[in-house]
């Protein structure tokens, strides 16, 4: 079938084949595209009016296709209504056009991409208009917003609505199959409205919560859209960015028995009535208990000290496209916390110079802004390095993700305990008793962190926790 130009205002009589979206074999629905043009107007993308194979290109990319004449070949066999059929068969008065259509033995049909859907009045000057007009009684709907695919029309069919009702979230406000439930669901609730506007962002925390998941009773899978939260937007975004970091993962089982008592041993000084003199000479910040995580945030610092590179940060800026590792003096170690609004990374500021009374001083004063969403932009910002402890809630091992701008991350699994296996004199294995262990996983930047420095670093991490009175001799 060939068609004449439409597209493209009259007097054009070439345009160039840009490039293909299909290639012979491919099965195409209404409206998928073909191919992209290119004329000294206007680059158009044409889409398929057929459902079909695809079966011959008459051009390559880069190569001038006439206007009015074929450029693909669509086998439509078995997908062409009668309706249309008629619309496009040359009628008796018009032997000279040079259109053809597949008789019902299914021949190929040659696709002009210059033809308008076949129900789509022509513009004098030759452009496509909108080819269903919206009743004014409708609020307006996106130039495609009722085009759409058999598939959804037969959907629209099944469930009787007016495709025209419906805002279509595709491409030009074409409708999809979401849509259509979408409709549907907010129909029901009552709440049409709501449903069909596109989501603000700054929706409250909340707002991320799932909806019922309840069968539906029309047995159709039906999908939700749901605005993210602010906390989510900012992990989206964060969490992208690391996608271009390859990650060195590596884990390790610490022995937390001596960390066990010590801090049993501290929290029963801290548990002391404040008149106590020890706890007015030691406890000058107020902390009721410590967890283990002021520990673990303060081994992580020891560490940096020996192994810098850890604490130090990528720079692509140079004009040069040459990177360079920048050094940092501050330990700014972020600590992932499960808050109300999800998750957050306040940061335990330069933590070199901390003791542990301090550091633990300092996580509750960040958790209780982060529970309360009120930490400032100072809380979280300028770290540069990562921990999180996932083990307070559980798991044992974990992959964590790199926080662009930092080179590591230290995911805290949950403390368990298991056999304490021994060797006896005889060469006899004996099970001694528990003993309470941790596994720490590690993620460093491989592009500069190499897996020795990180399992190196990691040693000394796990020799602080494993023997915490060294740490005494590093507090300040
Ligand atoms: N294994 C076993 N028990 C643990 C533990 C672990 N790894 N970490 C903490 N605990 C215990 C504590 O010892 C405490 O118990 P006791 O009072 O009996 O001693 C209890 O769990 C509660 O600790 P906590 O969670 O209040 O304190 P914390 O300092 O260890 O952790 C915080 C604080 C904010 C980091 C933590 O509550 C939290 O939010 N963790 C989740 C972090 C997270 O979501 N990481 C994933 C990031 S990627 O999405």
């Amino acid at each position: 079938m060939n068609c004449e130009p439409t597209l493209f205002p009259t007097g054009i009589v070439e345009c160039e084949i840009i490039q293909w979206f299909v290639e012979p074999g491919a099965r195409v629905e209404e409206f998928s595209k073909l191919c992209e043009v290119q004329s000294d107007k206007a680059s158009v993308e044409i889409t398929s009016r057929f459902e079909g194979v695809v079966k011959k290109l008459y051009y390559e990319a880069g190569e001038m296709a006439r206007v009015g004449k074929p450029f693909v070949d669509i086998d439509i066999q078995g997908h062409v209504n009668q309706e249309e059929l008629q619309k496009l068969t040359p009628s008796p008065s018009s032997p000279s056009s040079p259109e053809s259509l597949p008789d019902s033995a299914g021949e190929a049909a040659p696709v002009d991409p210059e033809r308008p859907a076949p129900d789509a009045p022509q513009k004098p000057d030759g452009a496509v208009e909108t080819p269903v007009p919206v009743p004014a009684s409708l609020k307006p709907k996106g130039k495609h917003a009722a085009l759409a695919t058999p598939a959804v029309r037969h959907l629209c069919k099944e469930f009787k609505i007016d495709i025209l009702e419906i805002d279509g979230t595709g491409k030009d406000g074409r409708v999809l199959k979401e849509d259509i439930h979408r409709f549907i669901q907010a129909k029901e609730s009552g709440v049409a409205a709501a449903a069909a506007q596109p989501t603000t962002p700054g929706a409250r925390a909340d707002a991320a919560r799932p909806p019922s998941s309840s069968p539906s009773s029309a047995g159709a899978q039906i999908e939700t859209w749901q605005p993210i939260t602010k906390t989510q937007e900012g992990m989206f975004k964060t969490m992208t960015r690391s996608l271009n970091i390859p990650h060195f993962l590596y884990a390790d089982e610490i022995d937390f028995a001596d960390l066990h008592t010590l801090r049993s041993r501290l929290n029963k000084v801290l548990a002391t009535t404040p008149s106590s003199p020890v706890q007015s000479v030691r406890n000058t910040e107020g902390v009721s208990k410590l967890s283990f995580l002021p520990f673990i945030v303060k081994a992580v610092s020891i560490a940096l000290q020996q192994y810098p590179i850890l604490n130090a940060r990528v720079d692509v800026s140079d004009p040069t496209g040459k990177p360079q590792l920048v050094y940092r003096t501050q330990h700014n170690i972020g600590v992932a916390m499960d808050t109300p609004s999800g998750l957050l990374v306040p940061v335990v500021k330069d933590v070199g110079a901390q003791s542990i009374l301090t550091i633990a001083a300092e996580l509750a004063r960040l958790q209780t802004l982060a529970v309360a969403g009120k930490l400032s932009p100072q809380d979280l910002s300028g770290g540069t390095i990562t921990v999180s402890n996932i083990g307070s809630i559980g798991g044992t091992y974990c992959s964590p993700v790199i926080v662009e701008g930092q080179l590591a991350i230290l995911g805290v699994g949950r403390i368990r305990e298991v056999p304490d296996i021994i060797q006896q004199g005889d060469g006899e294995w004996k099970v001694k008793g528990m003993r309470k262990v941790c596994n720490f996983s590690w993620s460093a930047d491989h592009r500069v962190v190499d897996g020795a420095t990180m399992a190196r670093a990691a040693g000394v991490v796990r020799a602080l926790i494993e023997e915490p009175d060294v740490m005494i001799m590093n507090l300040k």
